[in-house]
């Protein structure tokens, strides 16, 4: 059932076409591009007004609109049998924004039966569409801002085989 899958590190960090679209992909049955304008038409819209720290900045607040990441990655279908806890407990999220800055969550962290995490993807932060920057996680849950990679350009979710380790599925 699994594939060798790429790895995480081999992320594209050029911009893919159109601008301010991302990809969705890895061990997934469908990888999908997708814009800022399909996460608005094609998901429930959510709004989460966030303070979060940085280290550099201070305190920052904002406004980000946009449908929950759990629900966009399940277009392009994860590679785990759904009723499975224990496949989706395995998965990780990678995050890339175009300029390099990567975050990663874990699957069971936004995962309902899990963490729960009201994770999004914005397409409005305050007064702007983000259609031609790109989509924005917004993770309300977080203190600190790191992992609100703004300038998304790809998802990447999948099983991590660490070398050595032995592998079990089930
Ligand atoms: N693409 C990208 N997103 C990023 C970063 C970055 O360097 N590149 N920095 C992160 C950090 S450390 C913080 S604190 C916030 C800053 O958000 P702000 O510029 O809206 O204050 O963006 C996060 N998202
Ligand atoms: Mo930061």
């Amino acid at each position: 059932m699994s594939r060798p899958s790429a790895a995480p590190h081999a992320l594209p960090v050029t911009t893919p076409t159109p601008p301010g679209s991302f990809e969705l992909w890895g061990d997934v049955l469908h990888p999908v591009t997708l814009t800022v304008a399909d996460l608005r038409r094609g998901w429930e819209q959510h709004r989460a007004e966030v303070v979060f720290d940085c280290a550099t900045a201070g305190p920052q607040h904002h406004t980000f609109t946009g449908p929950l990441l759990r629900e966009v990655m399940a277009v392009a279908r994860p590679d785990f049998d759904p009723a499975r806890r224990k496949e989706r407990s395995r998965f990780l999220v990678f995050v890339s924004g175009g300029d390099g800055h990567h975050a990663v969550l874990s699957w069971a962290e936004i995962d309902a039966d899990f963490g729960n995490a009201p994770v999004l993807l914005a397409t409005r932060m305050d007064d702007e569409d983000l259609d031609t920057i790109g989509t924005q996680l917004v993770v309300p849950s977080d203190r600190c801002g790191a992992r609100y990679v703004s300038a998304v350009t790809g998802i990447w979710t999948g099983r991590h085989q660490l070398a050595g380790a032995p592998s079990s599925e089930g």
